[in-house]
């Protein structure tokens, strides 16, 4: 019987999500196996081509105008520099490269075209380009995946109940609805949320549940640790713990078992064992680099080391194929 299902139940997953951590890693590990190549993993970078002074009020994020961090206010960088950053992070050996933008959404201006080209020209370097911009409107996802752009991330963060704690200027459904258009638009979706915000297990079993009934699995599922960044209403937020951490990437693995799990923000508080644990919980994708958008990473020398210490080796770009030469996808039904 095949194990990729978008009809789980939250008993379904939280059978799932409560096994005892080694059991859990273990048939997460099952999981991989069958599906994944042992020991690979896809490397993205990450760079902020338009930092701060977003009109959004996610309590976690230090781009948000209305809360006084450090982050400085920088207007949309110009392509020569992009191109620069895209080809050093090729050279670092990243398949993916990934844009974001403070924008609570996209807007059909000069500063759209200009990141349409910035698409056009990163796809030249045979990297698979993506992008994060906030909301789209299906014409806008249209015109990213005429771009060439490969793949568009787009969280959900948390539960639909735990939503308005963390976010009130836009909805879950606002959500919903801009992955079904980069989904019918032919773009590899990118979505996943963060732990620490301070939300309960059922949160994230329910997170999961959202993913999961998805028509489509996301192609790559991001499971952030937050940053705590003072400022921000979370700025004092614990830690995440690291088991917490593996629970919620193995069970990703097994409800979402051709998805690729990036162990995303937070990687700098754990060590290479921790990590190594994710890895083996099903963890096949990470963002490489010193920076992700405006907080720190692990240095790129760090992880090499960490991939020749534990045998892991960069998956290469384009290997699972081109979404917008498969075939159109289902209807996005809303769960
Ligand atoms: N503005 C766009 C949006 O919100 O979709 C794109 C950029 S936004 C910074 C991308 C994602 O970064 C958010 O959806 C959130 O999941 C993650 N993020 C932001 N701040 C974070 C933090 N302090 N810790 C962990 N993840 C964070
Ligand atoms: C994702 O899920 N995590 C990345 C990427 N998608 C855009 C962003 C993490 C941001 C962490 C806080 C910062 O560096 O500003
Ligand atoms: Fe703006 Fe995105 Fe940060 Fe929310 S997460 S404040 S939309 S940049």
């Amino acid at each position: 019987m095949s194990d990729i299902r978008n009809d789980w139940s939250r008993e379904d997953i939280r059978a799932i999500y409560e096994r005892p951590l080694l059991q859990l890693v273990m048939d997460a590990a099952d999981v991989h196996r069958r599906h994944h190549k042992l020991g690979e993993v896809q490397i993205s970078s990450l760079l902020s081509i338009k930092t701060g002074g977003c009109s959004e009020d996610c309590a976690y994020c230090p781009q948000a105008a209305r809360f006084h961090t450090d982050v400085k206010v920088h207007a949309l960088m110009k392509t020569d520099a992009v191109i620069d950053a895209a080809k050093k992070a090729k050279a670092g050996g990243a398949s993916r490269f990934c844009m974001g933008a403070a924008w609570r959404e996209v807007r059909d201006n000069r500063d759209f075209d200009r990141v349409l080209d910035m698409v056009k020209e990163v796809n030249k370097l045979d990297m698979e380009v993506c992008c994060t911009l906030g909301m789209l409107t299906p014409h806008q996802a249209g015109r990213l995946a005429e771009a060439g752009l490969y793949a568009y991330n787009h969280n959900i963060d948390t539960s639909e109940e735990h939503y308005g704690d963390i976010i009130t200027t836009r909805t879950y459904d606002d959500r919903l609805n801009t992955l079904n258009n980069v989904r019918q638009a032919g773009i590899s979706v990118c979505s996943g949320g963060i732990i620490g915000l301070g939300e309960t297990d059922e949160d994230r079993i329910g997170m999961l549940h959202t993913l999961s009934r998805l028509p489509q699995h996301p192609e790559s599922v991001p499971i952030n640790a937050l940053v705590p960044v003072e400022g921000t209403p979370l700025g004092n937020n614990a830690r995440v713990p690291f088991d917490e951490l593996v629970r919620m990437v193995a069970t990703a693995r097994i409800v979402m078992p051709l998805s690729a799990v990036r162990l995303s923000a937070g990687r700098l508080e754990l060590s290479v064992a921790e990590q190594a644990m994710c890895f083996m919980a099903g963890a096949n994708s990470i963002f490489a680099g010193d920076k992700l958008l405006t907080t720190g990473n692990p240095e790129f020398n760090e992880d090499m080391a960490m991939f020749r210490t534990l045998g892991l080796t960069p998956k290469a770009a384009f290997a699972d194929g081109h979404p917008q030469n498969r075939m159109k996808p289902v209807a996005h039904e809303q769960c």
